[in-house]
């Protein structure tokens, strides 16, 4: 992980293997993870692969099974591995960029759609790959996908495995932008480096309320809004927008 100012790039970095997860990089995203959100000067983060691939989801080779051999506890690794890293990126009070920046298999796509904002590389493809396998989706995937992209086409990718490119993807609605090959580095950090300059606070009670708002009832969540906005607005970077609005400068929040 490197830290550029107030925010933070981690990157996948298993190339040979597609970025593919085993159990040392689960372990490491969870450590990155928790230092992301525990450091207060790091107000956003982004998450893109090294190599040709952003993540082909599960190493498999971690889970061959020899003819007559013990099936693995796939229950336990998605309890204890995999889901607490996509609640961690899907609830972290503080924006996730992710670059997509080749393909994204199993996981791998999950990963990619826990994030807040999602950019891909033209190149890139999205394929729902645990079908090829004999698995379900995971980590997400059936709760992110049908929400994003529609039933319809969140079924057909997860019953068919077949790739989606980038730019499919975002006529969808799966992601945030499909953008050139050459640029995806530059506006994906160029936005990460405007979100760290964002009122960090804020951001967090959004993505909070959007993932209250699935499940609730519009009485509710109108009071779910009022109590955040509450709290937003005894934040210094409401004072700060305020005041830098009716002076007609940029606002210099820190996030509080
Ligand atoms: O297990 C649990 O804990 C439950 C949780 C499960 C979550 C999951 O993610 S399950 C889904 C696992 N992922 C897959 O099934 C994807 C498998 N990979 C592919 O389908 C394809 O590789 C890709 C579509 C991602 C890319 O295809 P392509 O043609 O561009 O590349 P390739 O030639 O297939 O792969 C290149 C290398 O990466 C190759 O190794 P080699 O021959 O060069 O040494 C290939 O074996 C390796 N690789 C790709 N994906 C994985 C992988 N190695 C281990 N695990 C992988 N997932």
């Amino acid at each position: 992980m490197e830290q550029n100012g107030g925010w933070a790039r981690l990157t996948l970095n298993r190339p040979g293997k597609l970025n593919s997860v085993n159990a040392q990089m689960r372990a490491e995203l969870a450590e990155a993870l928790a230092a992301v959100d525990g450091e207060e000067n790091i107000r956003a983060l982004l998450i893109t692969g090294a190599g040709r691939a952003f993540c082909a989801g599960q190493d498999l080779q971690e889970r061959e099974i020899a003819p007559g051999g013990e099936a693995p506890d796939l229950r336990r690794s998605l309890r204890e591995g995999y889901n607490p890293l996509i609640w961690k990126i899907a609830s972290m009070p503080k924006p996730v960029v992710c670059a997509v920046n080749g393909v994204a298999a199993g996981a791998g796509v999950s990963l990619a759609m826990a994030c807040d904002f999602v950019f891909a590389a033209e190149s890139a493809r999205f394929v729902m790959a645990f079908c090829g396998i004999g698995l379900v989706p995971d980590s997400g995937a059936t709760w992110f996908l049908p929400r994003a992209a529609g039933l319809p086409r969140a079924r057909a990718m997860m019953m068919t495995g077949e790739p989606v490119d980038a730019k499919t993807a975002a006529q969808w609605g799966m992601i945030y932008r499909c953008v050139a090959d050459g640029e995806l580095a530059e506006q994906s950090e160029t936005l990460a480096a405007k979100l760290a300059r964002a009122p960090t606070s804020a951001l967090g009670r959004i993505k909070r309320l959007l993932i209250e708002g699935e499940e609730n009832s519009l009485p509710r969540q109108l009071e779910r809004e009022a109590e955040e906005q509450g709290e937003a607005g005894r934040g210094s970077d409401y004072a700060e927008g305020v005041r830098a609005f009716l002076e007609r400068r940029p606002a210099d929040f820190t996030g509080r």
